[in-house]
């Protein structure tokens, strides 16, 4: 049986390998890569933004779930930039065929070609550059990297079904009909193919350290070295750059907020019953890493403001500004035993870098809501 392919003269591709059945073999692992990207991404979204109705009922277990999904989406955004080199190596002649436009339905397939690969290109290089913390653009990255994802979500299935036919071929290993290559080219893709498997296995091995520990010594191009850092973990917002000084905290005092408003000091919190976890930092730009924190339960504190077993909470940083300045604990967190008021890491008192006098520690969440220099907690 063959499969005609729409709208395509017989044989489109003059030179080798700059064919269907590349371009299809490619496709299927750049396109699990993105769709990978996309659910791990939404979710690191709405973990970060919950819609109203969803803010007390995310759940903290498993509690490495964050470390998980965001090692994934990191590792698999930057493996899908060979990928999708090679995928574009492959069809760049047909960005350039002749007539451009041969009908209006071939129009609109070009430009939705052209909305994937422009989605595409953008998320993974906004994506990448995100990881090393380079904003070399005016607009904030996580609204625009959000948004685009959809856009590329729906060229990708739009692109799905217009290539049904050469994606169908492929995968019942029938001849793609007019597009069909002699089998003498078998040995030049398989070379192609094995050379591009080489170098996502690079890219993924020299970068996947910074998330998954037993792989750290092979990280040579990740942006962080998660062992790297007071206390043997990486500082993103330092506490100079968050303006807090040893002056600032000197005569520091935890304010709770609630039915019962109290003040506490380092002493007094001290005092209180500590508790040990270990719990992953997890940060957004793809590293993480376990440490043993301990400290006061944030359920207790707020128990004792008078929160009910319903209480969340809204914790507030002594960072004078800064995007992560005020945070929103929702009740699943707020309540659950292994969430605490950290004030020791690795059996040593927070450094100033990571939060003293205290700071939050919580299972299954992003590094950006690991609130640090807290001032006050209230109950919401
Ligand atoms: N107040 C405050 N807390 C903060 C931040 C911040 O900018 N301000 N950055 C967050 C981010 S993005 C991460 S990944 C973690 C990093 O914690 P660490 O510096 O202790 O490793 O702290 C979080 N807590
Ligand atoms: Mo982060």
């Amino acid at each position: 049986m063959r499969f005609p392919i729409p709208h395509d003269p017989p044989v489109t591709f003059k030179a080798r390998l700059h064919d269907a059945r590349t371009a299809t073999a490619i496709g299927r692992w750049l396109g699990l890569a993105v769709v990978v990207c996309f659910v791990t991404g939404v979710l690191s979204h709405y973990l970060q933004h919950p819609p109203h109705w969803l803010a007390d009922r995310l759940p903290p277990r498993p509690y490495w779930g964050y470390h998980l999904t965001q090692g994934l989406h990191v590792a698999c955004g930057t493996a899908a930039v060979p990928l999708l080199l090679a995928k574009l190596w492959a069809v760049y002649p047909r960005l350039f065929a002749w007539p451009p436009v041969r009908s209006v339905r071939h129009a609109l397939e070009r430009a939705s070609v052209a909305v994937l690969v422009a989605a595409g290109v953008f998320e993974l290089f906004s994506g990448l550059l995100n990881t090393f913390q380079w904003y070399p653009w005016p607009f904030s990255f996580v609204p625009v990297h959000f948004a685009l994802s959809w856009l590329l979500l729906g060229s990708l299935l739009l692109h799905l079904a217009v290539k049904w036919p050469q994606i169908h071929a492929h995968w019942t290993r029938r001849s793609p009909g007019t597009l069909a290559l002699p089998e003498a080219d078998g040995p030049d893709r398989r070379a192609l193919l094995t050379a591009v498997a080489a170098g996502v296995g690079a890219v993924t091995l020299t970068t996947v350290g910074q998330s998954v520990t037993a792989l750290a010594r092979f990280d040579l191009f990740a942006p962080r070295d998660p062992a790297v850092g007071p206390q043997g973990l990486p500082v993103n917002r330092t506490a100079s750059a968050a303006k807090v000084t040893e002056a600032s905290v000197r005569d520091w005092r935890l304010t709770v907020t609630g039915p019962r408003p109290y003040t506490l000091t380092l002493d007094e919190l001290r005092a209180m019953p500590q508790y040990e976890v270990t719990l992953p930092l997890a940060c957004v730009e793809g590293w993480s890493k376990s440490a043993r924190w301990s400290g006061v339960r944030v359920r207790d504190l707020l128990d004792r403001a008078g929160g009910g077993p319903g209480a969340r909470a809204r914790v507030v940083s002594l960072e004078a500004a800064g995007a992560y300045r005020v945070m929103e604990m929702g009740r699943e967190y707020a309540q659950d035993p292994l969430t605490l008021l950290a004030l020791r890491l690795n059996g040593e008192v927070l450094s100033l870098d990571h939060g003293y006098p205290a700071r939050i520690i919580a299972p299954n969440r992003p590094g950006v809501l690991q609130t640090k220099w807290v001032g006050r907690l209230e109950v919401a």
